[in-house]
């Protein structure tokens, strides 16, 4: 096939592919106090089309055990995504989840020998550790590749094609996600700005070895 042709079939794809534009969404969250919050899940569930189909192979993801710490905190993810939990530390790990997305228990590990675990439904997966139980980590798993995680300065931006979405705030200090119903067009730059209102979190406190409550 000449040279000519080829550049001639390549332009023809350009013009077939109907999803090339993308509108930019914006949102700046705050607490209710106006403190930025991070790691809020912003994402957009198309209403007028099906989502695109997911990625094959599907991704593999990696929640280390760092520090006694699950490092990140907060995932998200396309359903089918396959998650393993590296070890990174000396001492052992019992990762485990009750979540009705995802329920496993990965035996006590050391290193990357935990086996991957396929995320198949969408839901929020929340995981913990069997013996540090300040150890957690939220993946949240997504029936649409149009999504994003609200960085430290509470900004979180999502591109999308244009056009009318269930637009979901998840983050674990809300008691609910925050829906919403949005319109994207082509030329949407406006950022948009939320409050949430976060739940004090209750979550066991780290303390470290040889730490004394009684004695601060
Ligand atoms: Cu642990």
């Amino acid at each position: 096939m000449s040279p000519r042709r080829l550049l001639a079939l390549f332009l023809a794809g350009l013009l077939a592919l109907p999803a090339l534009r993308a509108a930019e969404h914006t949102l700046t969250l705050a607490d209710s106090r106006g403190r930025p919050v991070a790691d809020a899940v912003v994402s957009l569930h198309p209403l007028d089309q099906p989502a695109p189909p997911a990625a094959q192979p599907a991704p593999e993801i990696t929640i280390a055990q760092r520090d006694s710490e699950f490092v990140p905190l907060v995932t998200a993810v396309r359903v089918g995504t396959a998650v393993r939990f590296p070890n990174e530390d000396k001492i052992q790990h019992q990762v485990y989840s009750l979540s009705a997305a995802k329920r496993f228990e990965v035996p006590l590990h050391s290193g990357a020998t935990a086996p991957a675990i396929a995320l198949d439904q969408p839901g929020v997966v929340a995981v913990g550790c069997n013996i540090h139980d300040w150890m957690r980590s939220f993946v949240v798993v997504l029936d649409t590749p149009w999504f994003a995680i609200s960085g430290r300065d509470g900004v979180a931006r999502v591109s999308a094609p244009p056009g009318r979405y269930r637009r979901e705030i998840w983050h674990f200090r809300l008691a609910a996600p925050l829906v919403t119903e949005i319109t994207l067009t082509d030329d949407d730059a406006a950022t948009e700005a939320v409050s949430l209102t976060l739940r004090r979190d209750r979550h066991p406190a780290r303390r470290e070895p040889g730490a004394d409550a009684t004695y601060p």
